[in-house]
């Protein structure tokens, strides 16, 4: 076994050319969901995953799936992918790994002219980031039925254009319904995101789970005012209620240690202006923690947080949740399929928790799903410098041939 092995260089090189698409100076990527990048992204990838012979479909939230046809063409798909989209300062590697680690199993099983029992595939999940469109993984969610599809394209980024009007803008609101398709199972390759691998010099993660993660909006309502004749005891300073906010969050996070996680990332002050008083201050929450029930009780202190802070400051404060999901457990089999290909190529590996949600959270919940983790640099993402070893991606790729191979209904020895 270990036979059939990818082409590391190629899948680097498809890599470091995807990345051009909104390349930024410090060697990051910037291409948020549905934007022209995006498109050019979803044209460049789709059109490998054609010339890879793939039939490649697109849903009504603009899922893509590339699929290789399978003796048995009524057998459901062995489905790998992940997404292209990025954060706004993001790298070379989130998602788009996952997406071209399938492309390379695809164009492996082609140079070694292997035919799988069932057809073997490649998705491209809209919106995984959920930095420009919330819900973060909108659209492997209305994929899963966790989301109605209406509301996906109802949604608006800050500018307030919807996410179905750009959807169509760049041609890729699809005809195939949303969801209801049958998977065999699901594989997704990402890195870690994180520092664990890179520290136990470990070059596989078996990834068993997802941490539990709420969102929440925050809207605090003080009152705009001038700088110079305003006395400071008569202010109603909204960005005041943010700021000792950020510090509550960040205070809540550390009681619960050692896998509670707390982020603001997002601030909007209103309005904006050097000598006004900010009356208005919207601000993003992000909570995380693998329990559910320790992530509801980081839930219950932040809403009793904002409260007292916004009573002690004579300010309203309005917290919305805007997108949640439970932690999450990886099916065994899936996680022992990985393992499997990773013993059998002699890479070191580990067992881990995902700290970042991934669109496997969401198709787990409809198809039997695990993923592969590599080490990224430093354990650095959403990040310009997001950095990754050829020898892992490679590494990577690898596992994942094998793991989707074995439940594609390859022999070993074909193997
Ligand atoms: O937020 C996350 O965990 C993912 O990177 N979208
Ligand atoms: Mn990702
Ligand atoms: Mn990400």
């Amino acid at each position: 076994m270990t036979a059939l092995r990818v082409n590391g260089p190629r899948l680097w090189d498809s890599l470091m050319d995807l990345a051009t698409l909104g390349a930024t100076p410090k060697g990051g990527v910037c291409r948020l969901a549905l934007t022209d990048l995006d498109r050019q992204a979803r044209d460049r990838v789709g059109a490998w995953l054609r010339e890879a012979g793939c039939k490649v479909e697109v849903d009504g939230v603009g899922n893509m799936f590339a699929i290789r046809p399978g003796r048995d063409a009524k057998a459901p798909p062995v489905l790998t992918g992940s997404h292209i989209d990025t954060q706004p300062s993001g790298g070379k590697f989130d998602g788009n790994y996952g997406v071209l680690a399938g492309l390379e199993v695809i164009r492996t099983l082609n140079d070694a002219g292997v035919a799988t029992g069932k057809p073997v595939g490649v998705a491209i999940w809209t919106n995984e980031e959920g930095s420009r469109f919330v819900p973060v993984m909108g659209g492997s969610g209305a994929f899963a039925g966790v989301f109605p599809v209406a509301e996906i394209l109802a949604q608006r980024d800050v500018a307030g254009t919807a996410f179905g009007d750009a959807l169509a803008a760049i041609g890729y609101q699809g005809e195939l319904p949303v969801g209801g398709r049958p998977l065999d199972a699901y594989f997704e390759a990402h890195i870690e995101q994180g520092p664990i691998l890179e520290r136990e010099a470990r070059a596989i993660g078996l990834v068993t789970g997802v941490l539990g993660l709420r969102w929440y909006d925050c809207a605090w309502t003080g009152q705009d005012a001038h700088a110079g004749p305003t006395p400071m005891p008569a202010r109603r300073d909204a960005l005041r209620g943010a700021a000792r906010l950020v510090e509550a969050v960040h205070a809540l996070a550390l009681r619960s240690a050692p896998d509670g996680r707390g982020t603001v990332g997002f601030v909007q002050v209103a309005p904006n202006s050097r000598n006004v008083v900010p009356g208005h201050v919207r601000m993003s929450v992000d909570l995380r923690h693998p329990d559910d029930a320790a992530l509801a009780a980081m839930d219950a202190e932040l809403r009793s947080a904002a409260a007292a802070i916004a009573s002690e400051l004579g300010l309203e404060c309005e917290v919305r949740e805007v997108a949640s999901f439970a932690s999450c457990r990886f099916d065994a089999g899936c996680v022992e399929q990985v393992r499997a290909a990773a013993k059998a190529f002699g890479y070191s590996h580990l067992e881990i928790v995902s700290g970042a949600g991934h669109d496997a959270v969401y198709v787990a919940r409809v198809a039997p799903t695990a993923m592969v983790f590599i080490p990224c640099k430093d354990g650095i993402s959403h990040n310009e410098l997001e950095s990754a070893r050829p020898e892992h991606v490679e590494a990577g790729a690898n596992v994942l041939l094998h793991a989707v191979l074995a439940r594609a209904g390859v022999s070993a020895d074909r193997r």
